[in-house]
């Protein structure tokens, strides 16, 4: 009962179950997990795919014997678990040498240095088969207005990510790169703070097609913004290509739950969206074990995220099944607003022309929301 298995598509970044609990304020609490066992453990729970950044499997520095050790490792273990690798992203964040960004930072040096990390991390992502590569520009940002030239700071974003797109283009790579919004942490502000601003820098590039979306549920929630709008908006735009799914109270600093732990209403409603939008990309989780648990803990979270998604998946079916629940969704004409506006052929002068319509009888309707409300809680909850 709710076991996960491959076909759901469950993914987890090696960096999330290899969290060793560090924080601003103490140190690690757990030692370094090995990315072998971290993908045999995988493999077991039921979960289909790792991913990682560059520095998570082969130590920043690395020279080119300790990188193919490290590589033929793991490709053996993905062999021997069947465990693929849907997606790979670049750390521009941890090294000193980006404390002001990497495609942004003020320092050209420091520019052509990123460029170079994250066109290597695409050859890396290719060659283990990742249809996307994710880039989080979490030191991209300011904590003073003075210091950065926004506009300048877009126009070099641009200028990075065409290059990345011409360069897959010119490999023939089957790689799509997916834009992770974030508002703030670790820098004061980051530029490409929400799905919204990641969607319109999107439309401004060279190769538009190539690039999406990877939002995070508590990236939107630190921002104060409803994830299922952000979410439902990037799977309109077609612009869905990955996602980041964890747990969040409120707006406060990033907690990375376990998924399901947070705003637990709003992930039935993103799971009822995916699953009822046909979504088939992976259900990646980017969680951070607190650090208050052992190496036991770590998986008992992990298989938290995937039993939640289940969970709420089946929750959210019994929800839309339900003929109480059909009938109040009519009764607060919720289908009616698949219908356009306008008729066929119908003109702006004919809509001029209707003079029928009774304002203060359509005024007078209700719309039923809090039936069709306590409805989804109380599927939710489990009483129905
Ligand atoms: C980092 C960040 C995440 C991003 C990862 C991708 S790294 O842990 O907090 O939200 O998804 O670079
Ligand atoms: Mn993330
Ligand atoms: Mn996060
Ligand atoms: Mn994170």
């Amino acid at each position: 009962e709710y076991a996960p298995t491959p076909r759901d598509r469950f993914s987890f970044g090696l960096w999330t179950i290899g969290f060793r609990g560090g924080d601003p304020f103490g140190a690690a609490t757990r030692a370094e997990l090995d990315p072998v066992e971290a993908v045999h453990r995988l493999a077991d729970l039921g979960a289909w795919g790792i991913t990682f950044h560059d520095d998570d499997l082969i130590p920043f520095g690395s020279d080119g014997a300790e990188r193919s050790r490290v590589l033929s490792r793991f490709r053996a273990v993905l062999e021997k678990t069947g465990v693929v690798v849907p997606m790979v992203t670049t750390n521009l964040f941890s090294h000193p040498v980006f404390k002001d960004g990497a495609l942004t930072a003020n320092d050209r040096d420091v520019r052509r240095f990123a460029l170079r990390k994250m066109l290597r991390n695409v050859e890396l992502a290719a060659e283990l088969g990742a249809k996307t590569f994710v880039a989080w520009g979490g030191r991209e940002g300011s904590e003073t207005d003075a210091g950065k030239d926004v506009r300048a700071a877009l126009d070099r974003y641009k200028e990075g990510v065409d290059l990345v797109c011409s360069f897959i283009r010119d490999r023939g790579y089957d790689l799509r790169i997916a834009l992770e919004p974030k508002p703030n942490e670790p820098r004061g502000d980051i530029l490409l703070p929400t799905v919204g601003h990641a969607l319109a820098f999107i439309d401004r590039l060279e190769h538009p097609e190539m690039v999406g979306v990877n939002p995070e549920v508590g990236h939107e929630q630190m921002a104060g913004l409803n994830y299922v709008h952000g979410i439902a908006q990037a799977l309109w735009a077609g612009k869905l290509f990955h996602l980041d799914l964890n747990g969040q109270h409120g707006i406060k600093y990033d907690q990375d739950l376990r998924f399901g732990a947070g705003d637990l209403k709003s992930a039935f409603f993103l799971v009822d969206l995916l699953e009822s939008a046909g979504y088939q990309g992976p259900r990646h989780f980017d969680f951070k074990p607190p650090r208050t648990e052992d190496a036991n803990g770590v998986w008992v979270s992990a298989a938290g995220c995937m039993r939640n998604y289940l969970i709420l998946k089946e929750r959210a079916a019994a929800f839309r099944s339900d003929p109480r629940v059909k009938e109040a969704l009519a009764a607060s004409r919720v289908p009616e607003l698949s219908t356009p506006t306008l008729g066929d052929g119908e003109t702006c002068d004919d809509l001029l022309a209707e003079t029928d319509f009774d304002v203060d009888q359509a005024a007078a309707r209700g719309m039923h929301y809090e039936r069709l409300d306590q409805l989804a809680l109380e599927h939710l909850m489990g009483v129905r």
